[in-house]
């Protein structure tokens, strides 16, 4: 299919926004699977795909694990800030898990290689006020994910997919995997997390994409 003309003088990524937003208020991609059961592995609304498309701002930063350096700040005990070497001499966990995308995909069997959430969080020992993770990536985009499912036994902070580093397209060096929520609280080039004591919506979230984001309830909007 080729792109339409734009008189605008918009970009591919302004349309790509613009029909994103259009579905988030429309609720397309909305099944209305209500009786949604946790125990089916494919969510409702979902199918599944064997590739793993690329989805993001258009804008993916090219970072070298030297010039890597993450941080944590806001409600914790020990703010820390990691450099790639810091990062990796974590202890290191393998994790299975399936990802759902928003738009309607779905890829089972992901091996990830990181430092695990519970890890992540015996480290930076959050606040009892901590209620908010707030997630930047090196791309400016943002997102707001509740510390409980942040800290779910499957989540993981990944530098390697499938036995090999993460590709730059796909988040490299570092992203988030929070498999049982939507991708897009996933964050890629990864950067900077503030725990915070309420909630601010990130980029998807404020053009009307949901807080929490479970795909076996459908909350993929509202
Ligand atoms: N930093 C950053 N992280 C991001 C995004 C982004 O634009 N920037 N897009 C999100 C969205 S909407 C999705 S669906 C997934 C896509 O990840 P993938 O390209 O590896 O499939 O990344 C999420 N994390
Ligand atoms: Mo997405």
């Amino acid at each position: 299919m080729s792109e339409p003309k734009n008189p605008d003088g918009s970009s591919p990524l302004d349309r790509l926004i613009r029909r994103k937003e259009e579905a988030a208020k429309t609720g397309r991609h909305w099944t209305g699977g209500g009786d949604a059961r946790p125990r089916r592995r494919l969510p409702p609304g979902q199918h599944k795909t064997i590739k793993w498309p690329v989805l993001d701002l258009g804008n993916q930063p090219n970072i070298a694990p030297k010039d890597w350096t993450f941080s944590v700040a806001g409600h914790v005990t020990h703010p820390i800030k990691w450099t790639w070497n810091d990062f990796m001499a974590q202890p290191q966990e393998t994790v299975t898990s399936d990802i759902h995308c928003v738009t309607a995909w779905s890829r089972f069997d992901n091996l990830w290689q990181g430092v695990s959430a519970r890890h992540f969080l015996d480290v930076v020992k959050p606040k009892p006020t901590a209620k908010f993770l707030i997630f930047h990536g090196y791309d400016g985009y943002t997102t707001n994910v509740p510390i409980e499912h942040f800290a779910a036994s499957d989540t993981i902070v990944v530098h390697s997919w499938n036995g090999a580093p993460l590709t730059r397209e796909h988040g490299g060096p570092v992203r988030v995997v929070i498999p049982h929520l939507y991708f897009w609280k996933s964050t890629k080039w990864l950067k900077y997390v503030l725990f915070n004591d309420n909630e601010v919506p990130g980029y998807w979230e404020v053009r009307g994409y949901n807080a929490v984001g479970d795909p076996w309830r459908e909350e993929r909007y509202g």
